[in-house]
């Protein structure tokens, strides 16, 4: 079955309804924490790859997260083998399965204001592909080499990755600023899968990293959005995005999580991964479909408790 997002979608007409916040001086409609996209917001996915949804959390929520990442990137973690140690400086910098030992993760990757959009764009019978989270601690954290997720998600077994079949919800849990290392974006790249190759260069693993010549191509004809905002902010992007970052050479750290989220017909069948996974946590293990949210204000409740 094939969704159209016109039928999906509920159009908000009344235009000061909408909140707004301001990327590189332009005004963009955000929608709000509880509203429904609006047509023009889907087309824009639709055409651009992704959404820059605005802040979507407070800031004690933001806050609260932003503690508990902390936790989650340190030795203390109860889930240790889905946290990856970078060799080089022994540094935490990757974390997988985000949302199984800490509440306030699963709690955020349930949001309504997440889960409806979601909905919106994938049809209403969702779950969650994989959690993942990146620390780029100040002046330590990692480039990542330009990639699409979803030519690693294929050798993991989901067998499409359209812009309705699979998409991610980026969540920043510091303020992401052009210094500490943003994650950047090649709008309108997201039209083909590239085979890709191992790009063993970085200290971190092996990424499988779109060619050099492609990357440089797609940014002549479309350009890098960096995706800015204060710790909150979040931003949707589909699974053949082709996007990537730069080192964290600054004096404040940059944390990142990722939330994918993939619709119901879009399953792996079960069959070995084609690729090594560096943590048993690099998929996520329940694929339950999301029937219920928690209550919007769940992660609220938690920082008053
Ligand atoms: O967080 C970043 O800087 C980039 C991460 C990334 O590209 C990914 O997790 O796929």
């Amino acid at each position: 079955m094939s969704y159209t997002t016109t039928a999906i979608v509920t159009h908000v007409e009344e235009e000061e309804r909408y909140s707004y916040f301001t990327v590189f001086g332009m005004k963009v409609a955000c929608g709000g924490r509880a509203m429904a996209f609006s047509s023009d917001q889907i087309r824009q996915y639709e055409t651009e790859g992704y959404l820059h949804l605005g802040p979507l959390l407070t800031t004690a929520e933001a806050a609260l997260l932003r503690t508990e990442a902390r936790r989650l990137g340190s030795p203390a973690r109860a889930l240790a083998d889905a946290n990856l140690i970078n060799e080089t400086n022994g540094v935490i910098w990757h974390s997988y399965a985000v949302d199984r030992d800490l509440e306030a993760f699963h709690c955020a990757t349930r949001l309504p204001c997440i889960l409806n959009r979601m909905r919106a764009i994938l049809g209403p019978d969702i779950y969650l592909w994989q959690t993942r989270m990146n620390h780029k601690p100040a002046g330590k954290g990692e480039a990542w080499q330009w990639h699409q997720d979803y030519t690693s998600w294929w050798q993991d077994g989901l067998p499409r990755g359209g812009i309705h079949d699979c998409a991610t919800i980026m969540l920043m849990l510091d303020d992401s600023t052009p210094e500490n290392g943003p994650l950047q974006l090649i709008p309108r790249s997201q039209v083909q899968r590239d085979e890709g190759y191992w790009d063993t260069t970085g200290d971190a693993f092996a990424v499988q990293a779109v060619a050099v010549e492609r990357v440089e191509a797609l940014k002549r004809v479309n350009g890098i959005i960096p995706i800015l905002g204060q710790a909150g902010s979040a931003v949707m992007f589909t699974g053949m995005m082709v996007h990537g970052s730069e080192e964290n050479l600054s004096p404040l750290p940059r944390c990142n999580a990722y939330f994918a989220y993939a619709r119901a017909d879009t399953r792996a069948d079960g069959s070995p991964s084609k690729r090594r996974h560096v943590s048993p946590y690099q998929l996520n293990h329940f694929t339950e479909i999301l029937n219920h949210s928690v209550d919007d204000d769940a992660i609220s409740q938690l920082v008053a408790a």
